[in-house]
């Protein structure tokens, strides 16, 4: 008689078995180290995160320089914006974590408001010959924003670009 037919199925199923262990055996080392760098990069965005601190409150312990302006509404405009529809008028430019101070002076006869962009969107809405404060925030967004007058005001077209740059 031959080889015992079992021993010899046998032999062959250990052959495999092994073979499929050796080719296995890289495809599970490739996935341990995958998962050692997600864990890594897990972790050190982690620490970076705390490091630079909070996205939502980058001027966290930081208080800026006050800016004060002066915005002066007259019938020719916010600052004489009629002299200067090819460009954003009037300019502020700031830097990030400043506090920004808005005095909106309305020497004309009818009434104005001043919005700030993403900073002061309800506006301060100032009747003629009055003097008010926007309430001052806190530019923690690097950015361009625009100013707009939020009265439909007869000279409204012109009031309506100005820009806070926050750099
Ligand atoms: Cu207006």
């Amino acid at each position: 008689m031959g080889e015992d037919p079992i021993s010899e199925f046998s032999r062959v199923e250990v052959a495999v078995l092994a073979f499929e262990s050796s080719g296995r055996l890289m495809p599970k080392n490739k996935m341990l180290a995958v998962i050692v760098i997600v864990v890594a990069t897990a972790l050190g965005g982690g620490i970076m995160t705390f490091a630079i601190g909070l996205p939502a409150s980058p001027c966290a312990g930081l208080t800026g320089t006050t800016r004060n302006f002066t915005i002066l509404a007259t019938i020719n405009g916010f600052n004489d914006s009629v002299n200067h529809l090819q460009e954003s008028w009037p300019v502020m430019s700031v830097h990030r974590c400043d506090i920004v101070k808005i005095t909106i002076t309305n020497n004309d006869a009818q009434a104005h408001g001043v919005a700030v962009d993403y900073y002061a969107t309800r506006g301060t809405d100032v009747p003629g010959g009055q003097s008010l404060l926007n309430p001052p925030f806190q530019a923690f967004k690097i950015g361009h924003f625009r100013v707009y007058c939020t009265v439909k005001c007869t000279i409204h077209e012109f009031v309506i670009n100005g820009l806070l740059n926050v750099a």
